[in-house]
């Protein structure tokens, strides 16, 4: 049987740079090998207040990021996460077997809610337990996703291992797929904090919109780190990170990469990612602009459809196991 993998976005803000290298750029890799659910959370950007025209708008405007990355619709199911309730639903039902002191631990509650719990929505605090509903109502075996997810993985096996084991045999326990470069893009400002759709400075984001001046200037205004040479060094992380992002988009190898900038300096260094960088999105920009919001709904919907047949399943044998129904 071909096996299933699960991921999604949320439709918050920009998408940059390190959301396609760290997952998009991975899930049409794998949409060839398995059967592939692509998934515009929109639930999830409720977490955090959102001004609901430009919620909408983000939406579907992710959805054209998806297919402009390379998802094709004709291989993987594409689909809006609020059009399959039982995403929410199943939610509920995990959230009755989650454990407070779990959840307390995941580092994204703490980062999010800014350490002030007494004020944190409690949608921030539960949305792990949304995420492992996401995974499991599709019986998924892999969940390609960048670094910062990886505690929600491991909770999402948890509560899949605990349901199993006190009512049968129900979920498939998923595996993280977390690739070994891009796993976790820099800040351009920051480079020991990840590059962020939240980040007030924009100046540390390539965003994946951005046109060829903006991105030229901010990567000639990236942060760089004592030193001189070019070269992988997580002793350095800021050009370690910029190497990196180098290197993925052009497809080369490391060995490459460090030949080629042998003896050279940050600034012609800084030339050539700029170059890498625009000439990666100008095609993908192109791309974006294609797909207008018509052609976008007759994916989307026959999307939700296919997934709900799979979501609706899952959730009934839950409620079965459950006493439910
Ligand atoms: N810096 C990053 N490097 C590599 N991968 C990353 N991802 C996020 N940031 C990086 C991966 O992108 C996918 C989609 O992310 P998301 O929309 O669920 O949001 P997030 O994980 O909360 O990341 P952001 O971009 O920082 O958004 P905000 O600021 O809204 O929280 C995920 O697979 C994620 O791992």
């Amino acid at each position: 049987m071909t096996k299933r993998i699960f991921s999604g976005a949320q439709p918050t803000g920009q998408l940059h740079i390190g959301n396609y290298l760290g997952a998009l750029k991975n899930w049409v890799a794998l949409q060839d090998e398995y059967e592939a659910f692509y998934c515009i959370v929109n639930l999830h950007a409720i977490t955090l207040p959102q001004e609901p025209a430009a919620l909408r708008k983000a939406t579907l405007d992710l959805a054209r990021i998806y297919l402009a990355a390379g998802v094709d619709p004709e291989r993987s199911t594409i689909f809006i996460q609020s059009d399959v309730p039982e995403h929410a639903e199943l939610a509920w039902t995990l959230s009755c077997i989650a454990r407070m002191g779990e959840l307390e631990r995941m580092t994204q509650f703490k980062d999010k809610g800014k350490g002030n719990a007494e004020r944190a929505g409690v949608g921030l605090f539960t949305y792990p337990i949304l995420m492992a509903a996401d995974i499991l109502l599709y019986q998924t075996d892999l969940v390609p996703v960048g670094q910062d997810q990886k505690q929600h993985l491991e909770l999402t096996r948890d509560l899949a291992e605990r349901f199993n084991r006190d009512y049968g045999e129900t979920f498939r326990v998923p595996e993280p797929y977390i690739p070994q470069a891009g796993a976790s893009i820099k800040s351009l400002q920051e480079p020991e904090r990840k590059m962020s759709k939240s980040d007030e400075n924009a100046a540390g984001s390539i965003f994946l919109l951005d046109d060829a001046d903006t991105v030229t200037k901010k990567i000639k205004r990236a942060v760089t780190d004592s030193g001189t040479t070019i070269e992988f060094d997580e002793t350095r992380p800021a050009i370690n990170n910029l190497l990196t992002i180098y290197r993925l988009l052009t497809n080369k190898r490391e060995e490459e990469c460090v030949a080629h900038f042998a003896g050279k300096g940050y600034g012609a260094f800084k030339a050539e990612l700029a170059e890498a960088t625009v000439e990666f999105l100008r095609p993908f920009q192109e791309r974006v602009k294609q797909y207008d919001d018509e052609t976008l709904l007759a994916i989307l919907k026959p999307g939700a459809e296919k997934a709900r047949a799979i979501a609706s399943e899952t959730l009934a044998n839950v409620y079965l196991k459950l006493g439910i129904k």
